[in-house]
This record gives C-alpha cells, structure tokens and sequence, in this order.
C-alpha cells in the first residue's frame, strides 16, 4: 500500500463494541433485540415519541458510562503522526456515540449523527442533549415544548456531510473500514467509491463483513489490537 499520507478511516459500531457499547447486527445486538423499524425511523417517532427517546435516554446513559479503547486511541496517534510529516487522517464514524473526541480525535465527521445532541424539529436547532431535556421541555433556540428529538440520522433520512466525506473520499490514498458490518448505505459504498477511484482499501473487523469481496485487504480479529497494529 506505498506510504499513505491522506488516509481515510470509516468506523463502525465494531469500534467501540469493547468499550462496551452495543453493535447492531451481530448475535445479541441491538436490533437483535429491538426492531428499528418502531425506533430510528421518523414514523416511528412520529407515532410513538416517548418509546423512542426512552430508547435514546438507555443507550445515552450506556455511552457516558463507556470509556474508548485502545482503537480510538490508535486513530489519535495515527491522526497525530500523520498530521507531522504533512498527512492527513479523515475520520468518518457511523458511531453516534463521542468515544473518538473523548480519545483526543481533533476531527470527526459523524455521518450517522450524535446521541449527545438534541434537536428541535420545530426549528432545526441543534444543542447539547442535557439529562433534563425530554417530551416536556422548550427548545433553548426557539421555546416549542415537545419536539426536541436525538440529533441522529434514522432509516430514510439522509446521513449528514455527505459533500464533506466525498471529497475527502476522493483526495485519500488509502481507504480503512473498521467494526461495520457494510449493511448499511451510503456508508457500505464507500469502498466501491474507493476502488472506482483506485484507491487501495483495507477492512479490520472481526470477520469478514458484507462487503469483504470488495475490499483489497482484509484484517481480521478484535479492533483494539488490529487496529493499532495495522496503523503502526
Ligand atoms: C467488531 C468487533 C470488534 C464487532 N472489533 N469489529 C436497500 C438497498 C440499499 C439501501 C437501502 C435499501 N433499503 C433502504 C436503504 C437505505 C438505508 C439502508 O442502507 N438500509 C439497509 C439496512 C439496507 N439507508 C438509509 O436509510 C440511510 N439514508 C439514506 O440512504 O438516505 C438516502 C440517500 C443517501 C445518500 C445518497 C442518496 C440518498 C440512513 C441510514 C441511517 C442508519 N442509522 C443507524 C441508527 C443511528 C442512530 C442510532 O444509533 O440508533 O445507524 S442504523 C445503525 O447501522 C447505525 C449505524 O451507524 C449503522 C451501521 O452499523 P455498523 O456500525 O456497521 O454496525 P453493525 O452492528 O452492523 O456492524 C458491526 C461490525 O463490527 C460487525 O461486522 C462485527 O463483526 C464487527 N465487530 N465487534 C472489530 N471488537
């Protein structure tokens, strides 16, 4: 893979999954046991909103409670490293959770959103979510009582910054997809993007994922020592 000095790392669930967090698809994981369908759409907060922010309430709790782990920190170091000899890491996260800024990540791009932010569907206002907001609170921008919603990215909404990641997309010399399960669009296209681009890619996941075929390298076992090896 040469010396990349423009690298772009997409992380997935995978990555904080031993930080204790919850990834999604695999056996036992959170829509093993939850349907989506009554949680992350806008139909179903449309229709059931107290179901769903007790839902966010849960999985924000489990996120304060975590602490990252050695693979957030590898990214820290890699992004530091980089950035000294003129490089650049690009990190995208489909996580809404903040274990990459809580590591020392300068930049992250959240493409799926932030469980720690609130926001106003009257208004658009975006603020931190704070542990008394909840259906009866007013919007801190606008005042509406009872439409401030998790500031995250549900099925059938468009994931935020998508201009932001293809450009960064396409100024890489190399393409990193860690802990995603390439289920999911437009993240899981962004190998193919990569390799239309011949950018070479790499995965680093547990096992292969569904996109394993389109990758040109592939590391397999935990994050947090495949991680900090592969970045070395
Ligand atoms: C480890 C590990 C360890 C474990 N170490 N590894 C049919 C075909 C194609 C597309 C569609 C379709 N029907 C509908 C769509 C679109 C839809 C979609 O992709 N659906 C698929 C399910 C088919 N996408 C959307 O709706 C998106 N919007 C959209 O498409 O807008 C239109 C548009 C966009 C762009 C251009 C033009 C139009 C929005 C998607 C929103 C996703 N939201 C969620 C919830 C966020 C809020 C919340 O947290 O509740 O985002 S769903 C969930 O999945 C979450 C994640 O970010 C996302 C991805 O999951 P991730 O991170 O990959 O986790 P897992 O669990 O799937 O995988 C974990 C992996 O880690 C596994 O492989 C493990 O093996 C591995 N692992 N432990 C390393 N220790």
């Amino acid at each position: 893979m040469g010396d990349p000095k423009k690298i772009f790392v997409l992380t997935g669930a995978g990555v904080s999954a031993e930080s204790g967090l919850g990834t999604f698809r695999d056996r036992g994981g959170i829509w093993a046991r939850f349907d989506p369908m009554r949680l992350a759409t806008p139909e179903a907060y449309a229709a059931d909103p107290d179901t769903v922010l007790d839902f966010y309430d849960h999985r924000r709790r489990g996120v304060v409670a975590a602490e990252p782990n050695a693979a957030h920190v590898a990214l820290v170091r890699a992004e530091t490293r980089l950035a000294a000899r003129g490089g650049h890491l690009f990190l995208c996260t489909q996580n809404v959770d903040d274990l990459h800024e809580r590591a020392g990540s300068r930049t992250v791009v959240h493409m799926h959103g932030e469980l720690l932010k609130a926001r106003c569907t009257a208004c658009g206002a975006v603020t931190p979510w704070r542990d008394d907001l909840n259906r009866t609170s007013a919007c801190p921008a606008c005042g509406t009582v009872g439409r401030m919603r998790p500031d995250v990215v549900w099925f059938g909404e468009m994931p935020m910054q998508l201009d932001t990641i293809e450009d960064a997309l396409a100024a890489a010399d190399l393409f990193v997809a860690v802990g995603t399960s390439g289920a999911v669009y437009p993240a899981a296209g962004y190998v193919r993007q990569a390799r239309a681009l011949n950018i070479p890619t790499c995965e680093i996941n547990l096992e292969p994922s569904d996109n394993a075929e389109a990758f040109d390298d592939a590391r397999y076992g935990p994050a947090s020592t495949a991680l900090p090896r592969f970045l070395a």
